[in-house]
Formats: C-alpha cells, sequence, structure tokens
C-alpha cells in the first residue's frame, strides 16, 4: 500500500456511501432476492443488470446487479457534496499514487461524472455528485412490503492491516466510531463514518481487498423479522447467515443474509448518532462475547471466513494478500481462542454449544 499519511491534496468532501454495483452469475435468481424479497425498486432494468433503489432513495439507484461470470463486487459509490469536490477528489488519488478515471455523465446509467479509483486497499471506489432524480417512495405506503427497505446504510471490505485502512480513510476525512482490539493493541476492525451514523464503511481484518457485505437499512425491527419469516416460508431459510440479533460495536439491530450468489448482504436498523465532533469512540475488548452480538450469540465460522472477490476497474478480480496478524476467530474461539461475558468471572464466557 502508498503511505497514505504523508501529505495530501485535501480530499473531497463525501456526504455518504451511495451505491454499490455488485455482479451475480444468475440475474433472474437475484431479481427475486432482490426485488421479490427485499422489495428493492426497479429503476431501469435492461438484458444483463438491474437499477435498483431503496423507498428513501430519490437519487437513480442504490444498488446495480450485473450478470457476469464470476460473482464478484465492481463498486463501491460515493457521494461528493460538490461537482468541484470531483477535481478534489482526482488530485486526492493522483498524489496517492493508484489508477485513477475521470469518466463522463452516464458512464453508469443515471450517474454524471465521475472519479474512478483503484483505492490504496485495492478496492474499486467511485466518487460522483450529479446523479439523475427519481420518485421518492417514502409514502408509497401501498408498495412497501413487511420488510421495507429504506436506504442504503454502509459498506464492509476486508483488509489485512486495519491501521493501516483506518489512516487512509481518515486522510479522506472519515472518523472512527468503534473499533476492536486486544491488549497487545491488535486491532481486528473499525467502523468509520461521514454521515452522522455509526458508519459509512467498516473495516474487517483478513485477507483482502474483499467486500464482507453491504448493508440496507429499515426503520423497525419488525421489518427485519418479516424477512425472516419470508425466507422460512418460502424454504429459503438457509439464506439466512447470522442473525436476526442485536450488534454489541453500533448497538443495531441485524440480519446477515447471502444473495444466490453468497454476496453477504446486511440490514440493519437503530445504529446511533454521531453528528458532533467530540462523538466518543468505543473500543470493544476482541474478548469480550457481547461486542458482535449483544445477547451473546455466536458468530457462525462462515461469516468470519467468507467474502466476496473485487474487481478492478476493468472487471477483472484482484488478487488478495493474507492478514498476517491475529484472526479474530482464533483468538476468540477454538481451542487457542477464549472470551468473557463477564471479565475476570470464572465462569465459562460463552454459551454452551458456542464453540466449534
Ligand atoms: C458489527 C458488524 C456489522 C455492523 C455493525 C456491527 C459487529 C458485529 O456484530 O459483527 O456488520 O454493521
Amino acid at each position: 500500500m502508498s503511505d497514505t499519511t504523508r501529505d495530501l491534496p485535501t480530499p473531497p468532501d463525501v456526504i455518504r456511501c451511495a451505491y454499490a454495483e455488485l455482479v451475480v452469475t444468475d440475474l433472474q435468481a437475484s431479481k427475486w432476492f432482490y426485488t421479490g424479497l427485499l422489495g428493492l425498486v426497479v429503476t431501469h432494468e435492461t438484458e444483463d443488470a438491474l437499477y435498483l433503489r431503496a423507498f428513501e432513495e430519490y437519487l437513480h439507484h442504490s444498488l446495480v446487479v450485473r450478470q457476469g461470470p464470476v460473482a464478484a463486487a465492481a463498486k463501491f459509490a460515493y457521494r461528493v457534496r460538490t461537482p468541484q469536490d470531483l477535481d478534489l477528489a482526482e488530485a486526492h488519488y493522483r498524489a496517492l499514487g493508484v489508477e485513477v478515471r475521470r469518466v463522463p455523465a452516464g458512464t453508469t446509467r443515471g450517474i454524471g461524472e465521475a472519479v474512478q479509483v483503484v483505492d490504496p486497499l485495492g478496492f474499486p471506489v467511485e466518487f460522483f455528485h450529479e446523479a439523475e432524480h427519481v420518485e421518492r417512495f417514502h409514502q408509497r405506503y401501498d408498495l412497501h412490503g413487511a420488510g421495507a427497505i429504506s436506504r442504503l446504510d454502509h459498506f464492509n471490505v476486508v483488509t489485512p492491516d486495519v491501521p493501516a485502512a483506518r489512516a487512509y480513510y481518515e486522510g479522506l476525512g472519515f472518523k472512527v466510531s468503534e473499533d476492536i482490539e486486544d491488549d497487545e493493541g491488535t486491532v481486528y476492525a473499525a467502523w468509520m463514518y461521514r454521515k452522522p451514523t455509526v458508519h459509512d464503511v467498516a473495516l474487517t481484518g483478513g485477507d483482502g481487498p474483499r467486500m464482507h457485505h453491504i448493508a440496507f437499512a429499515t426503520h423497525e425491527r419488525s421489518q427485519i423479522l418479516h424477512l425472516c419469516d419470508h425466507l422460512g416460508a418460502v424454504r429459503r431459510s438457509d439464506q439466512i447467515e447470522r442473525g436476526p440479533g442485536r450488534h454489541g460495536v453500533s448497538n443495531a439491530f441485524y440480519l446477515y443474509l447471502l444473495d444466490p450468489d453468497g454476496h453477504r448482504i446486511e440490514i440493519y436498523t437503530h445504529d446511533y448518532y454521531t453528528g458532533d465532533p467530540d462523538n466518543p469512540v468505543i473500543t470493544w475488548d476482541v474478548h469480550d462475547n457481547q461486542r458482535r452480538d449483544w445477547w451473546g450469540n455466536p458468530v457462525v465460522p462462515s461469516w468470519y471466513a467468507n467474502a466476496s472477490t473485487v474487481l478492478d476497474l476493468d472487471g477483472t478480480p484482484r488478487p488478495v494478500t493474507e492478514r498476517t496478524q491475529d484472526r479474530e476467530s482464533d483468538v476468540t474461539i477454538g481451542a487457542d481462542g477464549f472470551s468473557y461475558t463477564r471479565k475476570d468471572d470464572e465462569a465459562v464466557g460463552f454459551k454452551v454449544g458456542h464453540q466449534v
């Protein structure tokens, strides 16, 4: 990774994570998942792509799902405050020494001029300001199913060196809300934001670059529970990977689903406001058994192990670098790992049946 901590040209003013693009191998199967189950609104459909938006979104899309040969994440797009921020983005990334492309309006349907980069962590990232406006369906209750998705909430990316990734995102003006560490100073994960919530991007320590998940927000917990009931009713409970539950980190209510290609999609609600300049950072001990699930329920091994391939700007899968630091799954579960519910309590720190 290039040195992201030295003085760099002023970064663009990022407003929020805005949309993602996923490559899937069976568009019709994905159409059922993203529209039939999640109820995302179809803004536009072509033979090989779906442009989808959540009910509160008035920009053209929150998600592009595109047919392709290999399941992968093709783009993580952030909206910037003004058209001039594109110039700042271009100068910032040129100084970082990574690949930068300035692409004209319409390169992605519905999106204005954009700056596309392979960021220093190896992810395909886009910055845009202009986008086509479409009808905001926030009050089209006649269309909202019982599991209505309101908006895109965040991206979660897997990267080998979390402190280095954190420094890069701090250089882009992001702040940390929460992180997971141990007493020796190893950092296992960090949550970072621009919009005033817990995160726009989370950094998960592991072999990367890979996409851990993207997350959509609902207004209510009942909508998350309904998605579980819906999947049970159509005998697709195997697409529920983890949860529903309450996160320790972020305090949000959560559910992790797997789309037909195994892309992990989180459904998320009720985190908290982080917009004041002195918002306190919360650091969790990696051995605290309530950090990832407030009720102490186990994190399934697949959640730690699996993640989606990411592509470069030409659509080629990016090579993956191994994490060399300790892995959270190793230090918390199994023969060498431990976790506690009450620190210094002699009792077993996890629920019977937890350990693999
Ligand atoms: C956590 C994971 C997320 C998120 C917020 C908090 C921590 C965890 O429970 O694993 O994906 O959005």
